[in-house]
């Protein structure tokens, strides 16, 4: 088997309802995919870099540019090992993103063609997966609680509130108030605070959090560490994760004390499964983070939640959280929980009929 091309396909992915956080609002999914096709059949991945470099670098234009010019012209022309595709991507520094959604298809490829399930080849320890799901930043509180009202009632099982300064203690304590002390409910900053914010932040040690995450900037992992000092609220990190050896530097420092893991931020899912297995053996819980991906990498991100590591429920939300219309059977909540795909590879393919309606544009780079 030898991969014969790379199909570099942009679809436009309107979402159910803007999706407000601390460095921006998000109206509409511009998503890249990534088609390997092979001798033997094909396989995809899905580029989670958003439209501009605000959550990190990547932004989905530079993504598409690195993989045309370098990554896809350093494709193993041999065979289709994705641990021969790591070793060739490995030279060319950042672009993790770009990187994931390459290797995940090339993985795809190679896992339908043998008939293996992503869930099988991770190690995944169980057949569902409990579901979280992160509520943006609203205009008032009202219409906050409408918001999380919904989403309970839909049965997620864990409340995850984007905030930022001005928009921090007073959602927590309404949310808190309203749903009592079993409520699992967490906070996600993006990186908006400084240090300097840190008596704000002891605040919201009253309302019993699983945890905050990344508070502080992306680069400041010594202060993070300081800063979790001073809370009694676990500190979990996002952004600041970018491989294995990040995570093994934020947890010899204290930086953290749980690691909110997403695949495409650390370069692939076989990164991501060397930081859950590092994470296990240091006792620190992980849990699945996710970047309003379409039921592609939505497929690819609950399988690696069913690793046995993952003992917090993720931002792995049903479709139809996102969008109107997924690109794949949707994914549904029962019960709180995701399925798990058992089928080969993803488990889940586009549907043409929709993917053909949703395509702005798509390239075709042979090898
Ligand atoms: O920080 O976890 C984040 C979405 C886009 C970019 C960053 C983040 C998020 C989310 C939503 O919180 C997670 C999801 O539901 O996919
Ligand atoms: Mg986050």
């Amino acid at each position: 088997t030898k991969i014969t091309g790379v199909e570099l396909r942009r679809i436009a992915m309107p979402l159910v309802a803007p999706f407000r956080t601390s460095f921006g609002v998000e109206t509409s999914r511009d998503v890249l995919l990534v088609r390997v096709v092979t001798t033997e059949g094909e396989g995809w991945g899905e580029c989670a870099a958003m439209s501009e470099p605000r959550y990190c670098s990547e932004y989905v234009d530079g993504a598409q540019d690195v993989l045309r010019r370098f990554l896809i012209p350093a494709l193993p022309r041999d065979g289709v090992d994705v641990h021969a595709v790591g070793r060739v991507l490995e030279p060319f520094t950042g672009h993790r993103m770009a990187k994931s959604a390459l290797e995940t298809a090339v993985l795809d490829a190679r896992l339908r063609g043998a008939g293996e399930s992503f869930g099988s080849y991770l190690g995944a320890a169980r057949d569902r997966v409990p579901c979280g799901v992160s509520v943006g930043i609203m205009d008032s509180v009202p219409e906050l609680l409408d918001a999380v009202d919904a989403y309970l009632a839909e049965g997620y099982v864990r409340i995850k509130l984007k905030i930022e300064p001005g928009w921090d203690v007073e959602p927590v304590r309404a949310v808190r108030e309203r749903y009592g002390d079993e409520l699992l409910l967490q906070v996600d900053a993006n990186a908006a605070y400084t240090l300097a914010d840190a008596r704000q932040l002891t605040k919201l040690d009253d309302f019993d959090l699983l945890l905050i995450e990344q508070p502080l900037a992306n680069d400041d992992m010594v202060q993070h560490a300081a800063l979790a000092k001073l809370l009694r609220t676990p500190v979990c990190l996002d952004e600041s994760i970018e491989s294995a050896a990040d995570a093994a530097a934020a947890i010899s420092l204290g930086a953290c004390s749980v690691i909110n893991i997403k695949p495409p931020r650390v370069g692939g899912y076989l990164e991501a499964r060397r930081i859950h297995d590092l994470a296990r053996a240091h006792g620190i819980p992980v849990w699945c983070g996710g970047m309003l991906e379409t039921g592609i990498g939505r497929a690819a991100n609950v399988a690696l939640a069913a690793l046995p590591g993952f003992t917090l429920p993720g931002d792995t939300s049903g479709s139809s959280r996102y969008f109107a219309t997924d690109i794949t059977d949707p994914f549904v909540l029962t019960d709180g929980h995701l399925q798990v795909p058992a089928g080969p590879g993803l488990g889940v393919e586009p549907l043409p009929d929709v993917l053909k309606e949703v395509t702005t544009s798509s390239e075709w780079i042979a090898l």
